[in-house]
């Protein structure tokens, strides 16, 4: 029928399958056939009922993404669900892999949807910053209820076969071959005779629907929205879904979609899915990759254990090696103590916490790491211990085992160099708590072996992080711009901002919380420590420390704590302190407003992003979006700050950044020539060195 999709009659059913692969997504190429087809099946009176399946690894996953934003090509999905609702022989989806947004709600077009039992739906619109637009908002709290709709759409969290049986959104379950199941399920469906009630005319799920507790719901999720708009216009679609007709609410819900589109936050997350996957993407796409059998981590502390358990929750056994018995029983304590609260918390079954502990084995000698295919060092950082820890693994580590470290800051060449194989260091720099942390940065040195780098990159995926490849520097991408962004920082408290000011600037942006906050969080030492390694002071950060202010956890920091609580209260003595300080310099305090807040730290955080550009450590500017979104909470509603900056405009940008450098002479706000390009071509891309 079309080279996207074929038409099979098995007797008297009729079987539809889309194949466009990777993931069958509703392109115009595949909506004109179907539409044709399905017309054509329902005015065939040799047709008794219609299948529609897909070929490949899952059912429709979507609309398809690239066409947002471009004239919508007739007929749209709206156009086949419509048509599918007029057809008066039983229609069923065959659902296979995952039915997601578009997917899901052709699949609420037929009257009918099996599942395989290891399928998966749901309407993940709300994380590209819409909501579902094919009419999934108004048919599916028809069959699942509005308040489990709301929490569907909402979350765009997909379910599984079983709980959308029970919920009544799938009509049967099957294991084997759901082909030769849904054709007799069909038939049987046929055979005992219609009329078939399209899901737009039941209303079993929206019964007598509690709209004070609908409304205490949406409420608490649009508390969390945190200034996003997609959780918002989602509620109130499914809302309308309960208090209008089905017509005025699918209008309502087309409006919607239509505003979301069109604005900048959903632009913005759809930049994010694409760059997510193109980051993990490497020039030679064919490159071999070395066998990861067994996975070695020297250090069991807090990075150490968190990077062991990110391993064996992906399924590779983990050999844990520490310094002395002691330290390797506190750290494998510390790992069973993890999958206790993950099972206390019903995230884990008892069963897969045994399976996951009998992954570790624990060790306090070198030649114990012989079978590993992958050794990672999270040992303290200091580059004379770094190098002592690689000239061991050198002597011991298996021919084409892969050694990284998790520095967060130091040289990987010099590491490297500190070895007979540097083809086989890279750096795998994992954020904390690293079993939780969605972020990789995969540093490549000089001379890492390109099979080397693709076998990380491609393991990042297996063990569920999000991989971003960056080059040698201090801090690399993420810490890099950090400090850039937090260069201001005491600064600005001198000129007169407090840090709750500071902080609730940020927060309003859309970040989860502020510097400071942030700050105290981390622990203040650490910021502390590093600085005095690299003969540098910060007034206010270091007073705090000397005065055993560490953050949260001395239960006072930048603010106070009270015991038990991660509540930051601002403290008058701090204030004061700043006030003495300030003084102290004869700096006069003034009111500092948000707007200069933001472009006194984000401002330099996008100049040192075009700087590490140029300077080839990222590949593009939307690895840098990957980044920060995903390793620093930078507001996905903002696209990261490559993309940020092309909303706020790249020429207001310098200009600012022009006039704090006059007035400071620091090299944070000296604008980088790719920004200045950036500001004539629009592209980040067009003068990339790398
Ligand atoms: C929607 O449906 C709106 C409607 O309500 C209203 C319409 C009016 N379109 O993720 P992967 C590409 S909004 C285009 O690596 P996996 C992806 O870029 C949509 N392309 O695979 C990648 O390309 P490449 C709602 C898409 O196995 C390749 O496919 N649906 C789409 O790890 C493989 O992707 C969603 O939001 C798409 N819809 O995961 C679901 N989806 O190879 C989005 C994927 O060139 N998709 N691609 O880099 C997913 O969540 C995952 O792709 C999925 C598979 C779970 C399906």
């Amino acid at each position: 029928m079309s080279d996207f999709l074929k038409l099979n009659r098995d007797g008297d059913v009729a079987i539809v399958t889309i194949d466009n692969p990777p993931v069958n997504a509703l392109s115009f190429h595949v909506r004109e056939p179907l539409m044709k087809a399905l017309v054509g099946l329902r005015d065939d009176s040799s047709v008794a009922a219609i299948v529609i399946a897909c070929a490949g690894r899952t059912f429709v996953a979507g609309a398809d993404i690239t066409e947002f934003g471009k004239p919508v090509q007739q007929p749209d999905l709206r156009a086949i669900v419509a048509m599918l609702e007029t057809i008066a022989k039983p229609t069923v989806a065959a659902i296979h892999g995952t039915a997601l947004g578009g997917g899901l709600e052709l699949a609420l077009g037929c009257h009918f949807r099996v599942a395989d039992a290891g399928a998966k739906l749901g309407l993940p619109e709300v994380k590209l910053g819409l909501l579902p637009g094919g009419g999934g908002t108004v048919r599916l709290p028809r069959l699942v209820g509005a308040v489990k709709a709301l929490k569907m759409i909402v979350s765009g969290a997909p379910i599984g076969a079983a709980e959308a049986h029970a919920a009544g959104l799938v009509d049967a379950v099957f294991e084997g071959d759901l082909t030769t199941h849904v054709v007799n399920f069909a038939r049987e469906i046929a055979r005992k005779g219609g009329p078939f009630t399209p899901v737009r005319d039941r209303d079993e799920g929206l019964g007598e629907t509690d709209l004070a507790a609908f409304d205490a719901e949406a409420a608490d999720l649009a508390r969390k929205a945190r200034g996003l708009e997609a959780p918002i216009a989602c509620a109130q679609a499914v809302r309308n879904a309960v208090t209008l007709p089905f017509d005025e609410a699918l209008a309502a819900e087309r409006a919607l979609f239509a505003g979301l589109v069109a604005s900048d936050q959903s632009r913005a997350q759809r930049h994010l899915f694409f760059a997510e996957r193109e980051a993990a993407k490497l020039p030679g796409k064919d490159t071999p990759k070395r066998r990861i059998g067994r996975v070695g981590v020297i250090g069991a502390g807090t990075m150490g254990g968190g990077i062991a358990i990110a391993f064996a929750n992906g399924g590779y056994p983990v050999t844990l090696l520490e310094t002395s018995q002691e330290a390797l029983q506190r750290g494998l304590a510390t790992i069973d103590r993890n999958y206790a609260v993950s099972v206390s918390r019903g995230s884990l079954t008892e069963d897969a916490r045994r399976q996951r502990l009998a992954q570790f084995k624990g060790s306090t000698d070198y030649a114990d790491l012989t079978d590993c295919d992958l050794i990672v060092e999270a040992v303290f950082e200091d580059m004379a211990v770094k190098k002592e820890v690689f000239g061991k693994l050198d002597a011991i580590a298996r021919p084409g085992a892969i050694l990284a470290t998790n520095t967060s800051y130091l040289d990987i060449n010099e590491i490297a160099a500190s070895t007979l194989r540097p083809q086989d260091v890279l750096g795998l720099h994992f954020f904390s708590p690293a079993n939780v942390m969605k972020l990789l940065e995969i540093v490549r040195a000089e001379k890492t072996a390109p099979d080397a780098l693709a076998t990380v990159v491609d393991l990042a995926r297996r063990i569920g992080k999000v991989a971003v490849v960056v080059g040698v520097c201090h801090g690399f991408v993420g810490n890099r711009m950090l400090a850039a962004r937090g260069a201001e920082s005491e600064a600005l408290l001198l000129e007169g901002a407090t840090p709750r000011q500071i902080d609730q600037a940020f927060t309003d942006f859309g970040w989860p919380m502020g510097p400071f906050q942030m700050g105290d969080l981390a622990g203040l030492d650490i910021g502390w420590r590093n600085r005095k390694a690299r003969g540098q002071t910060a007034d206010i950060a270091d007073t705090l420390c000397e005065l055993g202010r560490f953050g949260q956890k001395t239960g006072r920091g930048f603010y106070l704590y009270e015991a038990g609580t991660r509540t930051p209260v601002p403290d008058p003595e701090v204030e004061a302190l700043i006030r003495d300080k300030a003084a102290e310099k004869g700096i006069a305090p003034r009111t500092i407003g948000a707007a200069e807040i933001i472009e006194r730290t984000l401002y330099p955080l996008v100049n040192e992003g075009a700087k590490i550009l140029e300077e080839g450590i990222a590949a593009r500017a939307s690895d840098i979006d990957v980044v920060w979104v995903n390793g620093y909470g930078f507001p996905i509603g903002k696209g990261g700050p490559m993309f940020w900056a092309g909303l706020e405009g790249a020429g207001k940008i310098i200009e600012r950044l022009e006039y704090w450098h006059q007035r400071t002479g620091k090299d944070v706000f000296k604008p980088a020539p790719l920004l200045k390009r950036m500001a004539e071509t629009g592209s980040w891309e067009a003068g990339a060195t790398a």
